[in-house]
């Protein structure tokens, strides 16, 4: 390579692009399966949102983000933490609540954050990530450092008054902002046709003076392009856009859920959709990647889970003495 050609951006999507995008769905897929059997053990304490099926949108969304730029997640956080950068080692830890993670064992699934990453944090308040990032993009924009900040919420947040007041607000402010609304059909067991007003939630973008833009959310390629745009106009100044990324979750709306309310469409989304059977009929069909390259991938993480699970599990709970410290961050 010459001084005078460019490096490739960091979100461009050539072999080693590729192959990192992969990793995070992969990693993402085997963590949330992993946590699912874990936590039948009884060994997991609190409640665990997984995020099987959805890994399309985090992974597509964060690919374009570096460490200067801030994500607010959701209480189904863990794949928008591993896509921001945050170890799964630690993540499991966390989640089995050990000393040895993210958060020192203290905050657990809904709570893991990792400011070192812009991982603000998984959020247990439906609609509580959009009106934060309100303030890390002013902060960004303040800073003129080109920073951007994303909030991933579902369709049922999508109807909370802070979302909808942190969309006018960002767009008031011409914020670097992406809001990026998650529609798995349900909050809980409510189907988002009962509960949200308009046929597409980015439909309401108009409202706020933005962009609104619909994608299949099992669709990596799809999502990257989205968001591509959508950050890049964020950066330039351009202000705030609304993405909805529509899929379905795999696991029920927790673990445990009984899921009564809904039959079929996960088998059906498994076998013609799955973002990770997409991404590998896409790239082996162009000749992007070589199957032993995904295969290998697939190991590497394979390994990767079982090293996090087993070290959660040797590692030490906080004690009883570290029951007042890592309440309040210093500044
Ligand atoms: C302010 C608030 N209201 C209600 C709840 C209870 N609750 C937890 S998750 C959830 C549904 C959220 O649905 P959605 O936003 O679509 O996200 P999904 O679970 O589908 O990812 C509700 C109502 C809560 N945690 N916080
Ligand atoms: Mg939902």
């Amino acid at each position: 390579m010459t001084d005078t050609m460019a490096e490739p951006a960091p979100d461009a999507l050539d072999e080693a692009g590729l192959l990192r995008a992969y990793r995070t769905m992969r990693t993402i897929r085997a963590f949330e399966d992993r946590v699912h059997d874990e936590f039948a053990t009884g060994d997991i304490p609190g409640f665990v949102h997984l995020y099987a099926g959805e890994e399309a949108s985090a992974t597509g969304v964060c690919s374009h983000l570096d460490d200067r730029d801030s994500i607010a997640s959701t209480h189904r956080g863990h794949g928008h933490c591993i896509a921001k950068g945050v170890d799964p080692k630690s993540m499991m830890a966390e989640i089995f609540g050990r000393s040895t993670g993210t958060c020192n064992g203290k905050g657990g699934s809904m709570h893991i954050a990792d400011l070192s990453k812009g991982m603000l944090g998984a959020n247990g308040i439906v609609g509580g990530g959009p009106p934060l990032i309100c303030g890390t993009a002013l902060a960004g924009k303040l800073a003129g450092n080109g920073a951007v900040s994303v909030a991933f919420f579902g369709d049922g947040a999508s109807n909370q008054g802070t979302t909808l007041e942190a969309m006018n607000l960002a767009s008031v402010w011409n914020l670097p902002a992406l809001f990026v609304a998650e529609n798995n059909g349900y909050a809980e067991a409510t189907a988002s046709g009962w509960s949200v007003s308009s046929d597409n939630i980015a439909d309401r973008a108009a409202g706020f003076g933005m962009p609104g833009v619909i994608v299949d959310g099992f669709d990596f390629f799809a999502v990257h392009e989205a968001a591509a745009e959508a950050v890049a106009r964020a950066r330039e100044g351009g202000g705030p856009t609304l993405l909805e990324v529509k899929f379905t979750r795999y696991y029920g709306h927790f673990e445990g859920d009984g899921q009564a309310y809904r039959a079929g469409e996960v088998a059906e989304a498994k076998k013609h959709s799955d973002c990770l059977l997409r991404f590998r009929e896409h790239v082996l069909g162009q000749a992007l990647l070589a199957g032993s390259e995904l295969d290998a991938v697939d190991s590497e993480v394979a390994a990767l889970i079982e090293d996090s699970v087993t070290a959660a599990r040797s590692a030490p709970k906080p004690t009883a003495a570290e029951l007042t410290t890592d309440v309040y961050v210093s500044y």
